[in-house]
C-alpha cells in the first residue's frame, strides 16, 4: 500500500510489472522493462513501425490505439488488444472512424494518439490535418464504432492529452499550440469544455524548462493521474544538440482543482534515451510518453512510451517514489503558474 493515493482507475491487479533491478544506478525511480521493446519493427504487413501509442484497461485485458507508420511513411491509428499489456495483437485495418452522420471519415494522416476513459466512454485524441497539423478526437464505447468529434482547436497544435475526469464540471485538455513547421518552441496550455465541443477558458500551464533537457519545447505525455498530492503528469521535454533534438520524459504535479497551477516540476528528466532502441531508429534519441496504467492498490505505474520513432517501450515506477523524487527536485518558475488567468 502506498502513502500517496492513486485516485484514477482503481485496482488493476494485472498491471504489467517488473521490480526495479537491485543494481539500477539511475537517479530517478523509473526503470525500463528488461524485454523492451514490446513492439518491434515491421510488426505486421504494410506497417514499418509502431510507436507513440496509448493503452487502457478494457474487459479484463488491455486495448491500445497505436501509431502505425505505413510502408509509404504515412501514419494512421490502429487498434491493438492484449491480455497482459505486453504482447499485442494488432488489427490489420486502420481504425474506421465515422463522422457525426455515421459516414466513413478517414483523416489524411493521424499520429501520436492518446486514449482515456471518462465516465462511460473512451476518447481518442491525436494529431491530424485540418489545414495544418491540428488535434483530432473521437469517442467510442465499444471499440467498434469511433465517432469523430469536433476539432477542439484551430491549427497549429499537435499534442493533446485529456484528463480522465471532469474538474469543476468541465472536461479538461492539455495541448501544445505551435506553428506549421517542426516547431522549435512550445509550452503546455490547458483548455476546458462543458460538452467536448466548445473549448475555452484557456490557461497557460508550463513553459519550456530552464534546464537544458527541456529547453527547446515541452508537450503533454500521458493522461494525468489523479493522486492525493495532485495530478501527476508525465510529459516530454526536448533539448537541442549538434546531432538533432533529444526527447526525454519529465514529471510534474498539478493542482487538483486548478490544474493550470504547477505545484511541483522536476528539474531532472525521469527517463532519457540511453538504450539501443531509444538511441537507434527512424529518429534517434526519442523517449515519448503517451500513456500509463496504474494500480491504486499497490501504487504501481507502468509508462508506455515511443522509442526512437520506431518501437514501443515500457517503463515502471512506484507512485510514492516518483512523487517524492519530483518534490525533492522541484523547481517551478513564474511562467509555470497561471499566467493565463491574469
Ligand atoms: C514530434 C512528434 C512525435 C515524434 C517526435 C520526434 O514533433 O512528431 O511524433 O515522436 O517529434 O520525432
Amino acid at each position: 500500500m502506498s502513502n500517496v493515493k492513486i485516485l484514477t482507475g482503481g485496482s488493476l491487479p494485472n498491471i504489467p510489472w517488473q521490480e526495479r533491478p537491485a543494481n539500477d544506478r539511475h537517479d530517478a525511480p523509473v526503470w525500463r522493462y528488461t524485454e523492451n521493446p514490446i513492439i518491434d519493427r515491421n510488426p505486421m504487413p504494410g506497417i514499418a513501425r509502431i510507436f507513440n501509442s496509448a493503452v487502457c484497461p478494457y474487459e479484463g485485458g488491455f486495448v491500445a490505439v497505436l501509431r502505425g507508420e505505413q510502408v509509404n511513411g504515412v501514419p494512421y491509428i490502429y487498434l491493438g488488444w492484449s491480455r497482459d499489456g505486453i504482447h499485442w495483437e494488432i488489427e490489420p485495418e486502420k481504425i474506421p472512424f465515422v463522422d457525426e452522420k455515421g459516414e466513413p471519415f478517414m483523416p489524411r494522416y493521424a499520429y501520436d494518439p492518446r486514449l482515456v476513459k471518462i465516465e462511460d466512454a473512451y476518447y481518442a485524441v491525436w494529431c491530424q490535418d485540418f489545414y495544418g497539423a491540428s488535434i483530432g478526437m473521437a469517442k467510442t464505447t465499444d471499440f467498434k464504432t469511433f465517432t469523430r468529434l469536433e476539432n477542439p482547436f484551430i491549427p497549429f497544435n499537435r499534442n493533446a492529452v485529456l484528463f480522465p475526469r471532469r474538474v469543476n464540471g468541465l472536461y479538461l485538455m492539455l495541448s501544445r499550440p505551435s506553428d506549421s513547421g517542426h516547431t522549435p518552441f512550445g509550452d503546455i496550455f490547458l483548455s476546458a469544455s462543458p460538452d467536448m465541443t466548445f473549448w475555452g477558458k484557456h490557461r497557460h500551464v508550463m513553459s519550456k524548462g530552464t534546464k537544458w533537457w527541456e529547453s527547446v519545447k515541452i508537450g503533454g505525455g500521458a493522461a494525468p493521474i489523479e493522486t492525493s498530492e495532485g495530478w501527476l503528469l508525465f510529459y516530454h521535454g526536448v533539448s537541442s544538440t549538434c546531432n538533432g533534438l533529444v526527447y526525454s520524459i519529465g514529471g510534474a504535479i498539478l493542482d487538483i482543482d486548478e490544474p493550470s497551477r504547477v505545484l511541483y516540476r522536476c528539474e531532472n528528466f525521469l527517463l532519457t534515451p540511453e538504450e539501443w532502441y531509444e538511441e537507434r531508429g527512424f529518429v534517434p534519441g526519442v523517449c515519448f510518453p503517451c500513456a500509463t496504467l496504474q494500480d491504486a492498490d499497490t501504487g504501481r505505474i507502468a509508462i508506455y512510451y515511443g522509442a526512437a520513432d520506431t518501437y514501443v517501450g515500457l517503463a515502471f515506477t512506484q507512485v510514492d517514489e516518483v512523487v517524492a523524487y519530483i518534490k525533492a527536485h522541484s523547481v517551478t518558475c513564474e511562467a509555470d503558474t497561471e499566467l493565463g488567468i491574469r
